[in-house]
């Protein structure tokens, strides 16, 4: 079994039904099991800033599936939330991104292991610090900084956690 941590992201069509909704459908997904889910936070968009406000979580999953085969599943459900892509960073009604799988470093040109934006962004940082504080990124750059540091270090993005 390897480990692997999903980002969860989406500003449009009721942004939390859309997450709570993805939520179950990666844990359906084949030989793969959710075994910890993030609180929801509500962010501020980062990047393209004339959009609503996002829901964004995190989640760990026990899986089977490669990062490839992984990632096309991923890809798969976005699609069945109506994902589009008319320009980058463009709203979305859900956007899965694989931040880590296990210890592994690759690049391909579908993927790129760590995520290489996943260090600087609130959005990740303070969800993926409730489930996994103690986690340390595989980038050298990073010097062994937990999560829990990194998530303490990010500058104020807005991100705030939704009571539910
Ligand atoms: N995703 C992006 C760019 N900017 N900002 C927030 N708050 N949440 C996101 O999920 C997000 C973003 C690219 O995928
Ligand atoms: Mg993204
Ligand atoms: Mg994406």
């Amino acid at each position: 079994m390897s480990r692997a941590y999903v980002a969860l992201g989406s500003n449009m069509h009721s942004p939390a039904h859309q997450i709570l909704k993805a939520f179950d459908e990666l844990d359906a997904m084949p030989n793969t099991e959710v075994v910890k889910r993030s609180s929801l936070y509500r962010t501020a968009p980062l990047g393209y800033e004339d959009q609503p406000d996002f829901i964004n979580a995190v989640v760990e999953l026990k899986t089977r599936l490669d990062p490839e085969k992984l990632l096309r599943y991923l890809l798969a459900i976005e699609n069945l939330h109506g994902r589009e892509r008319p320009f980058p960073n463009a709203p979305r009604p859900l956007d899965l991104d694989l931040l880590l799988y296990d210890d592994l470093r690759m690049q391909t040109e579908d993927l790129t292991l760590p995520h290489p934006r996943m260090h600087m962004r609130g959005f990740v940082l303070l969800p993926l610090a409730e489930i996994a504080p103690d986690l340390v990124i595989p980038e050298p750059e990073l010097a062994n900084q937990t999560v829990a540091e990194l998530a303490a270090a990010c500058p104020d993005q807005g991100v705030t956690r939704v009571i539910p």
